[in-house]
């Protein structure tokens, strides 16, 4: 799939060992302290594709597929795909190179998408970085193909990102020479080869910053797919410039302030409504970005807060604002781990819930998007537009001029009181017919221009032209 199919799909995140078991079960153990494998599969996924189509997802990103280091070591097990020794074979624990594809074919017959986690930075060995037997890798097999040891220590260094090792004593990262031509042909093949033999549809590429810039428009070519990398910096100056060497990044520079708008009623409004127009102004394209609140990297959004109306805020922003939304798996289930390995919970254990309230509150936010995208096709690629802001409130609209969806977003929580919000500068004049998507109300702008928001119990509120709602299913249409 091209970056511009990319930008209607929605994403949902899941850790191949953590999702689905080939068994079905729903009761086996898994301590996530123990850095174990805990028996996810491909075959476990294609088993529980309805639980992820019913949300309205209409892709999956899969943990790196790779073979990997197979021992426990004293940071535990390979399970989350990042130790990879043999990029030419499957990692065994997760099943076999016919049950990958089988996965592959799964999904295609849904209408379904396949994105793929890679790694060119480092391959993963089991012991300090002095003590590396390279002969264990294919490729890659001497220490010619690396840079000399060194562990990263400075991250405001770029050569030291760059050229020194992710990792520690007691699992290496070694770290490719990828100024190499070598290194350069090696990955360049296997990623079009990966990408042709699995019909993979889209790449999430692991450890951007770690390698040279003009390493990424080759390595994007020869896959061929849209691939949005990982920059993992808070600082869109930084952050963006990679968009002009790979076709997306993960929206890290919003992350941060829409972690800290939203997981209290102090948060700040202004430093989100701030960074969406810093971002839009310096990504190269702020609608091929890949938006998060959770992944298996950071504390889950309840580990900050546990109130509802308050994720519902954030799943809202991921959806309606410029980008491809991306749902970490258990996010659904309000699943509330902190720190890495806390935040990689087996799905399984929640028996797949699909009548709890954020998996009803994913599905109808999907819809709403996907009929927004039907109903204007300059939608995915109008940039979004915050308008309004006091302490607790944020209002954007995106999409054509003359009927743009409107989303108001509050931080003040369930505890939030109810009152009517005179929302102005939407665009829309007096006597247009809006309906609010959430709650199905019906609500006229009025003689002055503002639009009478039904405002309650801190929760989102999406506007759109009651003209435009037929074959969305939501609010009584077909
Ligand atoms: C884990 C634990 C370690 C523990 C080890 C045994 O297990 O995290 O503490 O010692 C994989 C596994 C991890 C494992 C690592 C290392 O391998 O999943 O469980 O660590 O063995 C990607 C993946 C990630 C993966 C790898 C490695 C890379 O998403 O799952 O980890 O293939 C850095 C990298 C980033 C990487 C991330 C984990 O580490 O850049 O690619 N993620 C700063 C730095 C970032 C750094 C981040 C976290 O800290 O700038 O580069 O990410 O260490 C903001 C700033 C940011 C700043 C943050 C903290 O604050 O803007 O720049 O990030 O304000
Ligand atoms: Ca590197």
């Amino acid at each position: 799939l091209t970056p511009a199919e990319w930008r209607s799909q929605s994403i949902y995140f899941l850790l191949t060992d953590r999702f689905g078991r080939s068994d079905n079960s729903v009761t086996a153990t898994c301590n996530v302290n123990d850095r174990i494998y805990c028996g996810g599969s491909w075959q476990g996924i294609i088993n529980q594709l309805d639980y992820i189509q019913g949300m309205g997802f209409t892709a999956i990103w899969i943990t790196p597929v790779t073979k990997q280091l197979s021992q426990n070591t004293g940071d535990g097990t390979s399970y989350h795909g990042y130790w990879q020794q043999d990029i030419y074979d499957v990692n065994p624990n997760h099943g076999t190179s016919d049950d990958l594809l089988a996965l592959s074919k799964a999904l295609h017959a849904r209408g379904m998408y396949l994105m793929v986690d890679v790694v060119a930075n480092h391959m993963g060995y089991a012991g300090a970085g002095n003590t590396v037997d390279y002969s264990v890798f294919a490729p890659f097999s001497s220490s010619s193909y690396f840079h000399p040891y060194c562990l990263i220590s400075n991250y405001d260094d770029q050569s030291n990102v760059e050229n020194c090792w992710l990792g520690d004593t007691t699992v290496s990262l070694p770290d490719l020479d990828t100024t190499q031509s070598s290194v350069q042909t090696l990955w360049n093949n296997w990623i079009g080869d990966l990408v042709s033999k699995y019909s993979i549809d889209g790449l999430r590429v692991d450890t951007v910053k770690h390698v040279q810039k003009s390493f990424w428009p080759g390595f994007n070519d020869a896959a061929g797919v849209y691939a949005v990398g990982e920059v993992f910096d808070g600082d869109p100056a930084y952050t963006c410039d990679y968009q002009n060497y790979i076709d997306g990044v993960l929206n890290y520079p919003i992350y941060y302030p829409l972690l800290r708008a939203f997981q209290s009623s102090s948060g700040s409004i202004s430093d989100l409504y701030n960074m969406i127009g810093t971002v839009a102004s310096d990504c190269a394209d702020s609608t091929l970005l890949g938006n998060f609140i959770e992944n298996h990297d950071n504390p889950r959004f309840p580990s900050y807060t546990s109130d509802y109306s308050q994720a519902k805020n954030v799943i809202s922003f991921l959806f309606l604002s410029d980008g491809i939304p991306i749902v970490y798996s258990g996010q659904e289930q309000h699943y509330s781990g902190g720190s890495d390995p806390a935040n990689r919970e087996a799905i399984w254990l929640s028996g797949y819930s699909t009548t709890v309230e954020l998996y009803q509150y994913i599905a109808t936010t999907n819809k709403i998007r996907k009929a927004a995208i039907a109903a204007d096709s300059t939608y995915i690629t109008t940039k979004n537009v915050p308008f309004y802001q006091d302490s607790n409130t944020l209002a954007m609209k995106k999409g054509s001029g003359s009927s743009p969806v409107i989303t108001v977003l509050s931080n003040a929580g369930s505890s939030g009181s109810s009152y009517t919000l005179s929302l102005s500068g939407s665009g829309y004049s007096s006597g247009a017919k809006l309906l609010e998507m959430y709650t199905c109300t019906s609500i006229t702008v009025d003689s002055s221009g503002k639009i009478p928001v039904p405002m309650a119990s801190g929760l989102p509120r999406v506007l759109v032209l009651t003209s435009s709602v037929s074959n969305s299913g939501l609010c009584g249409s077909s």
